[in-house]
């Protein structure tokens, strides 16, 4: 579990920093990963468009329950908004993942690690467009979960994050954070791969190696209604930033 006094330090963002110097002026020579992201958005002359903000945590952390609510607060307040989750267990490859999480396959460690990217990969056009439709999406974990679960199994953290290289960098990343113990007594625990409290203790650990200062920590142990206020305010703020147009798309760990 991460530090109280450490996570009112970690509300500056860089992410966008590095974005802006990266877009400005948008020269062809420098665009590397990001295939067939714009310099702004073509379709809306302003730029403006929905957020990309995703929840991250430990199993049982409360990721689903707030996105939940963040839809419907988001959709309450006449702002477009969508509910996406990762795995996305309904497509071939989210098949073959489901199979793996509820222990009816097995595979290799390096091989449901490019499963899981490639589930994000097929997303990510559809992703865009929405996005640049002016669609918030509020996404239930991502490539940090990726990494995360691999490189707590042991695996290169930077072998880990290669193959999400390129995918759409989110807007804002919110942790909801608690301790695995803590989370290990959250009803259902136990009925998935993952869900066992020593590997947790390890991503819990995978989680502080990768989060950066753009990050905002949510208390996950606070009554469900307070860390669903809280979760209003910040991303409701993040909406409004991407609707001023100002914020282009940029490609995840390009830098
Ligand atoms: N994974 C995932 C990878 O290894 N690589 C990847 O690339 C990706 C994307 C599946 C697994 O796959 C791994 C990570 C996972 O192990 P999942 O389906 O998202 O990922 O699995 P979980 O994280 O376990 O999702 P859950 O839906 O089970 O847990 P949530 O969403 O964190 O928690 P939620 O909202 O369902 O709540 C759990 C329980 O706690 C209660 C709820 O009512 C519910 O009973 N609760 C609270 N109780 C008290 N106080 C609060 N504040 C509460 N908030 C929720």
């Amino acid at each position: 579990m991460f530090s109280a006094g450490s996570f009112k330090a970690l509300v500056l963002k860089k992410t966008f920093n590095f974005q802006a110097q990266f877009f400005s002026n948008c020269p062809p020579k420098k665009l590397r990963m990001e295939g067939n992201l714009n310099c702004c958005n073509r379709g809306n002359k302003k730029g403006s468009r929905g957020a990309l903000v995703v929840l991250e945590g430990l199993d049982r952390s409360g990721k689903s329950s707030q996105c939940r609510r963040l839809v419907n607060y988001l959709e309450g307040q006449g702002i477009s908004a969508e509910l996406w989750r990762f795995p996305d267990r309904n497509t071939d490859v989210g098949k073959l993942i489901s199979a793996y999480l509820t222990n009816t396959s097995q595979l290799d460690d390096h091989t449901i690690h490019l499963l899981f990217s490639a589930n994000r990969w097929e997303k990510r056009s559809l992703m865009e467009t929405k996005l640049k439709s002016g669609t918030t999406l509020i996404v239930d974990r991502y490539s940090y979960s990726g990494v995360a679960f691999s490189s707590a199994k042991g695996l290169d953290i930077e072998w880990c994050k290669a193959p999400e290289v390129g995918l759409l960098a989110p807007d804002l990343v919110a942790y909801l954070d608690i301790s695995p113990e803590k989370a290990s007594e959250r009803g259902g625990y136990g009925g998935e791969r993952y869900e066992m409290l020593e590997f947790q203790k390890k991503v819990a650990e995978s989680y502080k190696a990768l989060h950066d200062v753009s990050w905002k920590f949510v208390d996950a142990c606070q009554p469900i209604e307070d860390v669903e206020k809280q979760l209003q305010e910040i991303v409701h703020n993040c909406v409004m930033e991407c609707r001023k147009g100002k914020q282009p798309l940029s490609p995840l760990w390009s830098n």
